[in-house]
């Protein structure tokens, strides 16, 4: 997918406004309560983007079920979605489609879309993810582990055993409610998203 994504022009950061607002409309259509969230190099505050990257959760922590057909089904009824690539209705507790949009109208190019729905109790785990950058995402997870911690896209976990590179036991996970507490917990200084480009 990484290949695609280099082969296509960038969108200029404000050009994901549009469909960012879009989807936001779609999601709070299913229901007012969910957050949508632009995330990835969006977030970051880059110039340019090379895909539109949304993540959705709801902070009653139960309300992100169900929703992720319906939001998918939304954005293709208003002719948004021109192409599926990748549905994983069953990626553990989050859920993930990667696809093709295109705003209406004239000259509007085709972009790659990336939407994922998560638990709240994943969201600060998943935000951090999401927004990357992919070389910050593997920084931390290295300095997780030189702390016996791990940490992915869904949670940041302590006491993990590791046998050389095989993680033997995973640990237990440790509550993060924002992205503060995971830097706080790996005892970093916070990072805006800005400043996550290592
Ligand atoms: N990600 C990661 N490791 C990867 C690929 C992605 O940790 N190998 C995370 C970090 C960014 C986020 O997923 C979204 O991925 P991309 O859209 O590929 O990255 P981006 O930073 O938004 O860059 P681009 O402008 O090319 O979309
Ligand atoms: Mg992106």
């Amino acid at each position: 997918m990484a290949d695609l994504k280099n082969h296509l022009d960038k969108i200029l950061h404000s050009a994901v406004e549009e469909p960012d607002v879009l989807v936001g409309e779609v999601v709070h259509s299913v229901n007012t309560g969910l957050l949508s969230i632009a995330c990835g190099s969006f977030r970051r505050g880059k110039l340019t983007c090379g895909d539109v990257d949304v993540l959705v959760t709801h902070p009653d922590g139960k309300s992100h079920r169900g929703i992720f057909g319906k939001v998918i089904d939304g954005l293709k009824q208003r002719g948004f979605l021109t192409d599926d690539l990748v549905k994983q209705e069953d990626n553990g507790n989050q859920k993930k489609y990667m696809g093709v949009c295109c705003l209406p109208g004239p000259e509007r190019k085709h972009r790659r879309l990336d939407l994922i729905v998560v638990p709240y109790s994943e969201f600060a785990c998943a935000l951090m993810y999401f927004t990357g950058s992919a070389h910050f995402n593997r920084s931390m997870r290295a300095l997780a582990k030189t702390k016996g911690m791990s940490l992915s896209e869904h949670s940041l976990n302590k006491d993990v055993v590791r046998n050389g590179k095989l993680k033997v036991s995973p640990g237990y996970v440790i509550p993060t409610l924002s992205e503060k507490d995971v830097f706080e917990v790996l005892g970093l200084p916070y990072r805006e998203p800005h400043e996550r480009d290592w």
